[in-house]
């Protein structure tokens, strides 16, 4: 049995970046049961397409027209099972991790692992920092004040053009020893290479995702007149894309995002291809619900997650979240969900409230 619900959560804070801001996370949600087990994954596609190009609604045609009603009765023996009812549609890599991570999720219940365990995984916590939205010198430095104090490991700004170095040198001045990085999602150009070089002074980790979502060529410009390393995040949807990227000296480090490239099965293969290159990757977000935020932290524990991810404490986000367990860093530590699959449960009384049901399928 599929099911597929629209969730409709308020932040608690608006959520700020170079292309807009966010009040709410609106996201489909897809729980399969089968003999009395329940897997289940979130989609990390906009309403609108300010990200990446997909959108919540061309995820719903996609999965009600032509993959849920297929999937639904099917043996599945494992995840790799499903690549044929995704493998002709092109693109849609969102609207694919899904179904793939609901599948993984139902697997790995289905045989009582944890995810982790079937993914390779090497810890039972993984390491953590927050991302911080665009704000003014005074609230980032109390932001940072208060996530320093809390114990993550790293705190990145997102920035914008205008709002980067002064923001940097403010920062740096308050806080001089912080392992920093700045995410531009995207706002800056080859024109912008001066300002770009300027940030070499402030000792980040990386810059992530200066150029275009859709381009790696040019990062390797940006790359080789920098000496802080360039993290690509939006424009690695493939590890041929990360391939290409190393290949080309565009990146130093990587942000895998399981529900960005497809599902778990991509993004280990992008994790492997960065070992191959010593390249160290490091798991991105997209404010999930807990039920992503569990997925992240299963995917971190695979060994060459070297940097701290953006899974941070659910409560940062939501008033309540739509799973019964707290996801909480602890000293910039998140501990792995107890239990099968992604080990995280639906508080069905909250879920009901925040989510209609768009649609069920029954074999
Ligand atoms: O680029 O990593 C990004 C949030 C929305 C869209 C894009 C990004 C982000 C984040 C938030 O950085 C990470 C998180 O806290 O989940
Ligand atoms: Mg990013």
């Amino acid at each position: 049995m599929a099911e597929l619900r629209m969730v409709h959560l308020p932040l608690l804070t608006p959520f700020v970046i170079s292309t807009g801001t966010m009040t709410h996370k609106t996201f489909p949600l897809l729980v399969l049961r089968a003999d009395g087990i329940e897997g289940m994954a979130e989609g990390v596609m906009d309403p609108l397409p300010d990200y990446l190009e997909e959108t919540t609604a061309g995820a719903l045609d996609l999965l009600r027209g032509a993959v849920l009603p297929k999937l639904v009765g099917q043996k599945i023996a494992t995840p790799a099972d499903i690549a044929p009812l995704l493998d002709p549609w092109r693109g849609n890599r969102m609207a694919k991790a899904v179904v793939e991570m609901a599948v993984w999720d139902l697997w790995a219940r289905s045989m009582d692992q944890p995810l982790c365990r079937l993914l390779g995984g090497a810890r039972d916590r993984v390491e953590v920092g927050v991302s911080l939205g665009i704000a003014p010198l005074d609230e980032t430095c109390n932001r940072i004040a208060e996530a320093s104090e809390q114990g993550y490991r790293r705190i990145k700004l997102k920035i914008r053009q205008g709002h980067d170095l002064d923001l940097l040198a403010g920062v740096r001045a308050r806080f001089p020893e912080i392992k920093l990085t700045v995410d531009a999602n995207t706002d800056y150009g080859l024109t912008d290479l001066s300002t770009l070089r300027k940030m070499d002074r402030f000792g980040l980790d990386y810059i992530e995702q200066p150029l275009a979502f859709d381009d790696i060529l040019d990062h390797g410009q940006v790359q080789a007149a920098l000496e802080t390393a360039i993290c690509l995040d939006e424009s690695i949807r493939t590890a041929k894309d990360a391939r290409i990227a190393l290949q080309m000296g565009a990146a130093r480090v990587i942000n895998i995002k399981v529900g960005r490239v497809g599902g778990f099965a991509e993004a280990r293969s992008i994790h492997d291809v960065c070992a191959a290159f010593g390249v160290p990757v490091w798991c991105g977000g997209m404010l999930e619900s807990g039920v992503g935020r569990a997925h992240n932290i299963h995917l971190a524990t695979m060994p060459n997650f070297t940097k701290p991810g953006d899974t941070s404490s659910a409560s940062r986000y939501f008033e309540r979240d739509i799973i019964n367990e707290p996801l909480e860093a602890v000293d910039g530590l998140m501990a792995v969900p107890e239990g099968a699959g992604c080990g995280a449960t639906l508080d069905y009384d909250y879920l009901d409230t925040v989510s209609e049901v768009i649609e069920v399928w029954r074999a």
